[in-house]
């Protein structure tokens, strides 16, 4: 398959229930559609916005897709579920939220990155207790979803309020693992920590190796022509990069803080938090009816 014609792709995977991906080209996300097709009932997990961060156009074209499969399959959405609060792309939950009912979830350790960031950005309207969420996670919760249930793993490391999903046995793991070729997430924003990234990430290796892993990005690794986003515990186990064959704490540490110094600011970074920590809802609008994202400036001494 060419790489081209896996933009915005959705794969069907066989399984006793359904599990479709959605794979954004422009953020390198994907957003799953988890489905109990009998009982005719789905959860997504990570819709994303559209955004244009250079004009500021906002468009719907990725989260209509999942629309369209949520209509095809005749199912009611209760969940709409986030892995954590994303630093690169905003969360089109608001607008599926208003089409579908569902309600939103995400880590409790979302509260948190709320009380670092609202601060930040001067955002009056964010109280940090998770408003504008309808259910804060913990780990081991379990949600619904027809006559399947979905198992909460708080997996934070990457951030305070990461947690992955389990459902039989598929597993959505955030950003946490990559695709084994590519390695694990950065774990340099603020509440990341690369021990604690180490001791989530063995929580979901200490699973049965068959075990189905859905990535929650992939930017391909040097040498894969294709984009890929599902591989197992096993695959991991073996041949993760980045933890692969046993590789202990203290060298994962290692390794990771000194290739998170390398890392850039990923490019919708302002942009994405103002918006999800408000759960995918834009700012609230100027006294001129237009609503703006701010940019926060770090100036040279000599301004
Ligand atoms: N180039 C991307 C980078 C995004 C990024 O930093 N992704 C995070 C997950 S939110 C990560 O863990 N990246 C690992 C890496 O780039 O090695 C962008 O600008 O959006
Ligand atoms: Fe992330």
């Amino acid at each position: 398959m060419e790489a081209g014609d896996q933009v915005a792709q959705e794969l069907r995977f066989a399984s006793s229930f359904d599990i479709r991906a959605f794979f954004d080209e422009a953020t390198n996300s994907v957003t799953y559609l988890v489905a109990d097709p009998a009982a005719r009932t789905a959860a997504v997990i990570d819709p994303v916005l559209g955004f244009d961060p250079v004009s500021g156009r906002i468009d719907h074209d990725g989260a209509d897709r999942t629309l369209a499969a949520v209509e095809e399959g005749g199912y009611s959405v209760p969940w709409i579920l986030e892995t954590h609060a994303h630093a690169d792309h905003l969360s089109a939950a608001q607008y599926l939220k208003k089409r579908t009912g569902a309600k939103l979830a995400v880590g409790a350790g979302i509260t948190k990155v709320q009380s670092v960031f609202a601060p930040r950005f001067g955002a009056a309207d964010v109280t940090a207790d998770g408003g504008d969420f309808d259910r804060l996670l913990e780990d081991g919760d379990e949600l619904p979803l027809g006559k399947l249930e979905i198992q909460v793993i708080a997996t934070p490391g990457h951030t305070p309020a990461c947690v992955s999903y389990k459902v039989g046995d598929a597993v959505f793991v955030g950003d946490t693992m990559f695709m084994p070729d590519y390695g694990t997430a950065r774990c340099d924003f603020p509440g990341g920590d690369a021990r604690q990234l180490y001791r989530s990430m063995q929580r979901i290796l200490s699973l049965p190796r068959e075990t189905r892993l859905f990535m929650c990005h992939d930017y391909k690794a040097p040498g894969r022509e294709v984009f890929a986003w599902e591989t197992t515990v096993g695959e991991q186990c073996d041949r993760n990069v980045h933890i692969g064959g046993g590789v202990g704490e203290e060298d994962y540490v290692a390794m990771r803080t000194a290739r998170d110094a390398t890392l850039k600011v990923p490019k919708l970074l302002y942009p994405a938090i103002q918006v999800n920590i408000r759960g995918g809802r834009l700012p609230p609008a100027d006294a001129n009816g237009t609503r703006y994202l701010k940019l926060p400036l770090s100036l040279p001494d000599d301004v």
